[in-house]
């Protein structure tokens, strides 16, 4: 039998067949309208390039919150992408979904010529996530908001595709008090209704003591957990609004500290947890937590993070220290279309990776498999056994 050689080709073709699981967007079914966004408009919305936009411009942020959506897209496009060079990594997203939905000639256009162009598109949703093998999608769902929480009284709509998860960041920001009994069943009930494949919440490394000693996590979330065998994500390391006029944009990089986690991880062998963390310095000391904790399971590259240096970094760190045990990648999209650039992007990243550590196993000797390196891809990119809903 001729021996399996593997080469940056075949790697490819593997990475790029296998399905993906996104275990976290801000994604919303197509049939729960205004909360389902897709579209030029939107895309040039997203708080990544607004906030790009208005450090890049110095535009009155008042004033360009006060314009309408579309406005708002024409002025970003103008600046970022008429007037300069798109050159960051959010921009060169909107660039890499263009060529992906084969819109071109699109340069020196005015906004209205661009949209129409991208209006009329082939692609349908569906087409694109083939396209893309992304196979389900986990949402963010925030239980105590009424009208975006309005989606589970909705009975049609794809709940093998859109999972859900409860984002509970609320309940720590909100004056309202609830009883240890009144909240258990509360949360209960929204475990019931939108059966979530975990519990989430985001701290900025300052606030995670005061969250995680709190009456609420410690004897209600963590029991509800266990009793219900759901992990808990903890997106660690944002600051919240340092600049409140950029909006959803105002977010900026919080506190590093990972001693806290490790005291969580020691104390609460039987909840599993799932983190990822903003900081860059942060990385290696989690990498090593994880390595010593099995409670603790690493996914990802958050937000400012999410760059091509960065992740060709940790996640070379990553596998040296952990082998296939860690969720590589989610998207985090908010516009449909995001997917196609978050995917990609990391894609691409991930052949170049594996194919070094690959190609050196092959080179000392080791018989590789076609098989064998499908499964580790799917282990990292399709991460079932650790959401088993
Ligand atoms: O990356 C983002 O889009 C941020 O705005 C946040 O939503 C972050 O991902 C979060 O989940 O808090
Ligand atoms: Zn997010």
């Amino acid at each position: 039998m001729k021996k399996f050689k593997i080469t940056k080709n075949i790697l490819k073709k593997i990475i790029y067949d296998t399905e993906v699981y996104d275990i976290h967007t801000h994604l919303f079914p197509w049939e729960h309208k205004n909360y389902f966004l897709s579209g030029l408009d939107e895309i040039l919305n997203y708080h990544y390039l607004t906030a790009e936009f208005l450090s890049a411009s110095n535009f009155p942020p008042k004033k360009f919150f006060d314009f309408s959506k579309r406005k708002r897209a024409e002025i970003v496009w103008n600046y970022l992408f008429v007037q300069n060079t798109p050159i960051s990594e959010a921009s060169r997203g909107v660039i890499k979904i263009m060529n992906f939905l084969k819109i071109k000639d699109y340069e020196k256009k005015t906004y209205l010529e661009v949209l129409k162009k991208f209006k009329s598109n082939k692609y349908k949703n569906k087409n694109i996530l083939n396209k893309l093998k992304i196979k389900k999608v986990v949402m963010t769902n925030n239980p105590f908001d009424k009208k975006e929480w309005n989606i589970f009284n909705k009975k049609k709509w794809d709940k093998k595709f859109f999972k859900s998860s409860l984002r509970l960041d609320d309940l720590f920001l909100i004056k309202k008090k609830y009883s240890k009994k009144k909240l258990s069943s509360l949360i209960e009930n929204f475990i019931k209704i939108s059966n979530p494949v975990y519990l989430a919440i985001s701290v900025d490394g300052k606030n995670i003591k005061r969250i995680f000693n709190s009456n609420y996590m410690k004897n209600i979330i963590f029991p509800i957990l266990r009793k219900q065998n759901l992990p808990l994500m903890v997106l660690i390391g944002v600051k919240r609004g340092i600049n409140k006029e950029f909006r959803e944009g105002g977010d900026g990089v919080g506190d590093e500290d990972c001693s806290f986690l490790e005291l969580l991880l020691k104390k609460n062998p039987k909840i599993r947890f799932l983190v990822t963390h903003l900081s860059d310095l942060s990385q290696y000391k989690l990498i090593v937590l994880s390595r010593k904790f099995p409670n603790l399971t690493l996914f990802g590259f958050w937000w400012f993070l999410n760059q091509k240096k960065m992740i060709s970094n940790i996640l070379d760190q990553k596998i040296n220290l952990l082998g296939y045990n860690f969720i590589a990648q989610h998207s985090d999209a908010r516009v449909f279309e995001q997917l196609i650039y978050k995917w990609i992007n990391f894609k691409e990243i991930l052949v170049d990776v594996l194919y070094e550590k690959y190609s050196s196993l092959q080179n000392d000797g080791y018989i590789l498999s076609r098989t064998q390196i499908v499964k580790d891809i799917s282990k990292i990119l399709n991460p079932n056994f650790y959401l088993t809903k």
